[in-house]
């Protein structure tokens, strides 16, 4: 029998309250199971919440600087467990072994980021309107955090939302994606490791139905963040909203790249491969439609092609290989789903478009790298997020025509220009209407200490990562201290 994983709350690994558990299972050799996780229920986060609770009471006093620390050892800890972390991300969830370190690392970059941001929590100190009296600011936490985290990236999305929400001074419950507890598993062993105190992160396993909506509406998480799909996203909002409750939510992207037809193409061929079929393209941020001037359609798509067709399909855990396979049946019946969708709407399929089980393929749920051309603003595969290896290709004639295109989408996270014209990238970064704009550089690649999210149906303001995380798990506070040792009332006796 496989290893059974337990929840951790207060402090101590506890079974769940239904004592029912589920396989997870490596989807690129369908054979192997990582482990036995939870399928945990309101009353574990129940429990969960009340430990966090409890512990928030002492956490919140702790110094800043001081919890940084703790987050400069699980940045430590990260690097010496870095390629076992590595291997055991691509064991659950599928993509390539250099993709898997890379999501370490961002882990890794964002514990230390937070060491430093402990010691910078900065806030204003303004001149009172009134003489002897003066005002200044200071930012506390929040309380509880409620954190529902996505499988794409196992390990930085949660790092994302934990680091920051714990140096900041408040203790969280984190619900991992179904397809990848192991990962946060392994994370929040080396946090206790690191020294958080009991209480201060608990995890409890399970579904969205079963553990996500419970952590959103238990009246004491007093902030949520959430990444995932715009739909989830908007049942959360609402639930959220019922208590006035802080929601932090990011969600889809329908990423594009525009190539004018002065751009260096060798660069833009190498950007847009990674940023279409990097992760298999499961990423938020990943290229799904590419927009190419006329002058250069023909040529970039042939060349294209070419570098397609040489993508090396299969296990992660070889390094030569480019492309894992997706996490599991039901994205593979999703991605195959919009194929059919575009080949009945019109587009002209290239390349790819169907699941693959050749040779050593035949137990995971991989997926042929897809291409289409001839595809139109009108059709659902250039609308809607596919979240799989499909690249949607569209032609333009100019610059205001390509700009158009681009911003006619219900998404705003990422885009990218390819140009060596200074003119168009100065107008791009200043018109695309994403929150994220390359220049030169694929849609992929966001560093963890700028600000990451969009416009649109992307999310609903907030930003992670970067100094603007600290927005969402603090809560500003102003004081006002008066020192003339009489009654002054602003607005009235200083005019
Ligand atoms: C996501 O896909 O949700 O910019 C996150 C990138 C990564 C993060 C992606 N650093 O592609």
């Amino acid at each position: 029998m496989s290893e059974r994983y337990l929840n951790y709350i207060g402090g101590k690994w506890v079974e769940p309250s239904t004592g029912d558990y589920y396989e997870n299972r490596n989807p690129a050799n369908w054979d192997e199971v990582i482990g036995e996780f939870p399928r945990s229920a309101k009353d574990d986060v129940d429990q969960a919440v009340a430990a966090a609770k409890k512990a928030y009471k002492d956490w919140r006093l702790v110094p800043a600087p001081m919890r940084g620390l703790i987050l400069r050892r699980i940045g430590e800890l990260m690097v010496e467990h870095k390629e076992e972390l590595a291997k055991d991300m691509t064991r659950e969830m599928g993509k390539v072994i250099k993709e898997t370190r890379g999501d370490v690392q961002e882990s890794i970059d964002t514990a230390f980021y937070a060491e430093g941001e402990s010691r910078r929590l900065f806030a204003p100190h303004v001149p009172s309107e009134l003489p002897n009296k003066t005002g200044y600011t200071m930012r506390v936490p929040i309380g509880v955090a409620g954190l529902i985290a996505p499988w794409n990236f196992p390990s930085a999305i949660p790092a994302w939302k934990m680091f920051p929400a714990i140096v900041s001074g408040n203790t969280v419950v984190i619900k991992p994606a179904t397809d990848t507890p192991y990962t946060v598993y392994k994370m929040v062993q080396l946090m206790i490791e690191a020294g958080l105190p009991p209480g201060v992160v608990n995890i409890v396993f399970g579904s969205g139905t079963k553990v996500g909506i419970p952590i959103v509406e238990h009246k004491d998480t007093n902030v949520i963040s959430f990444t995932g799909s715009v739909d989830v996203g908007r049942d959360i909002a609402e639930r959220g909203g019922k208590y006035l409750k802080k929601v932090s939510l990011e969600l889809g992207g329908k990423n594009a790249v525009m190539i004018m037809d002065d751009a260096n193409s060798e660069l833009a061929l190498d950007g847009v491969i990674w940023g279409a079929f990097g992760t298999t393209g499961q990423r938020c941020t990943a290229t799904s439609r590419l927009l190419l001037h006329e002058n250069i359609h023909d040529k970039f798509l042939e060349m294209l092609i070419d570098k397609v067709k040489n993508l090396r399909l299969g296990d992660g855990l070889i390094e030569s290989n480019d492309v894992g396979p997706l996490i599991n049946e039901k994205q593979v019946k999703t991605v195959h789903n919009y194929v059919e969708i575009g080949k009945s709407e019109g587009a002209k399929l290239l390349i790819g478009g169907e699941p693959t089980t050749e040779g050593d393929l035949s137990k995971g749920w991989f997926y042929k790298p897809t291409v289409f051309s001839d595809v139109t603003q009108d059709m659902r595969i250039f609308q809607e997020e596919i979240f799989g290896p499909v690249l949607s290709v569209v032609k333009f004639a100019n610059f205001e025509e390509g700009l158009q295109i681009l911003n006619n989408c219900e998404y705003g996270l990422s885009s990218s220009i390819y140009t060596e014209n200074l003119l168009y990238a100065m107008q791009a970064a200043r018109d695309f209407e994403t929150g994220i704009v390359y220049v030169n550089a694929p849609t992929i690649g966001a560093e963890c200490h700028f600000p990451f999210g969009g416009f649109k149906n992307t999310g609903n303001g907030h930003r992670e990562g970067g100094w603007t995380v600290y927005e969402i798990f603090t809560e500003w506070k102003t004081i006002y201290i008066e020192y003339s040792g009489k009654l002054q009332r602003a607005q009235i006796d200083n005019v």
